[in-house]
């Protein structure tokens, strides 16, 4: 089950779990890395001492390397960056920006460094820069998004650069993972199947929602402030597309959606909350450990490729 992902990370499968705000704890990081995929806290809006407490805790229960997302439009995100490389974390993965400023601090320290990208040109200038991977990121994910979708910007992405890229983006099964090799990625990045996995400690509103939707449940708003973010539908979802509609200015709509994810996550409410998924969250029916889903994943994917995997 080897890939350059796989040595890169000293990982067994080269399954790695996306760096979700307020899902990507420790419960969550520990239990895929143990089962043998690369499990990331998500920093989010995080100080850095929250993450540091985090990463302990991760070190409490596993042995495995693991790694820390960064968001870079937290306005902790420097503070975060640097902890990352002072606790020597095996790899930061960072999205919704460029990393460039940060990327000296985590190469002298020996953290790989993997950003999600969402186009060509930033792969490319990533790989200029010598970081060591990149996460083609489509628009079927959850939360912040790009505007490719994952089957056209991943072989895109692989055809551009020379490092290894892993596909992120409406994979949750050993289809989408043998698609994802065959469009030329060397691993994939899924977060909505692990935030309803049983080791997700979310609100289980939460939970049951992701378990609940259907094909056509997301929505994406955001849109006209150049940050759009994909959600399931709810009362939320419908009364900012409908102010977005209207010409709202940027103020009005970012003061509604404040605080909101940690409404939908932690506290359960999924009528106003956000309630951040991926467009695979209609195929995911049941909870399961995160060891049965990507054992689940490197089975159905072994047979589709004929062991090629
Ligand atoms: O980052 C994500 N997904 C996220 S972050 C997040 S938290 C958040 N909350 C409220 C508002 C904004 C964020 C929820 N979900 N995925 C990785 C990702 N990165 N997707 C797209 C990008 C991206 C977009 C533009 C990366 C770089 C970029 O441009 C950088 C440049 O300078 O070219």
């Amino acid at each position: 089950m080897k890939t350059r992902i796989t040595e890169l990370l000293g990982i067994q499968y080269p399954i790695i779990q996306g760096g979700m705000a307020w899902v990507a704890d420790h419960h969550l990081a520990a239990a895929v890395s143990e089962a043998g995929g690369f499990g990331i806290l998500g920093a989010a809006n995080a100080p850095a001492e929250v993450v540091r407490e985090e990463i302990r805790q991760v070190r409490e229960m596993t042995d495995k390397p693991f790694g820390v997302n960064i968001m870079l439009l937290s306005p902790h995100a420097a503070e975060v960056a640097q902890m990352a490389a002072e606790e020597k974390v095996s790899a930061v993965t960072t999205g919704a920006g460029s990393p460039e400023k940060y990327l000296k601090l985590w190469q002298d320290a020996g953290v790989r460094v993997i950003p999600v990208v969402a186009s060509v040109a930033l792969a490319r200038r990533m790989e200029r820069c010598h970081v060591d991977a990149v996460v083609a990121e489509g628009m079927e994910s959850g939360g912040h998004i790009g505007s490719q979708t994952t089957m056209t910007l991943v072989p895109q992405v692989v055809d551009a650069v020379q490092i290894p890229v892993i596909a992120a983006g409406g994979i949750a099964d050993g289809r989408g993972f043998a698609a994802a090799r065959m469009l030329g990625a060397e691993g994939v990045q899924m977060g909505t199947v692990f935030a309803a996995s049983r080791e997700a400690a979310v609100h289980e509103n939460y939970k049951q929602r992701i378990l609940k939707a259907k094909d056509i449940d997301s929505e994406v708003t955001g849109m006209s402030l150049g940050h759009p973010i994909r959600s399931l539908r709810n009362r939320m979802t419908r009364e900012y597309l409908r102010m977005e509609k209207e010409g709202a200015t940027f103020e009005e709509l970012e003061s509604m959606t404040v605080g909101t994810l940690r409404k939908a996550v932690v506290e359960g409410d999924v009528m106003d909350g956000t309630v951040m998924a991926g467009q695979i969250a209609g195929m995911i029916k049941e909870e399961k450990s995160c060891r049965d889903i990507i054992e689940g994943i490197m089975r159905q994917a072994e047979e589709l490729m004929g062991r090629a995997v």
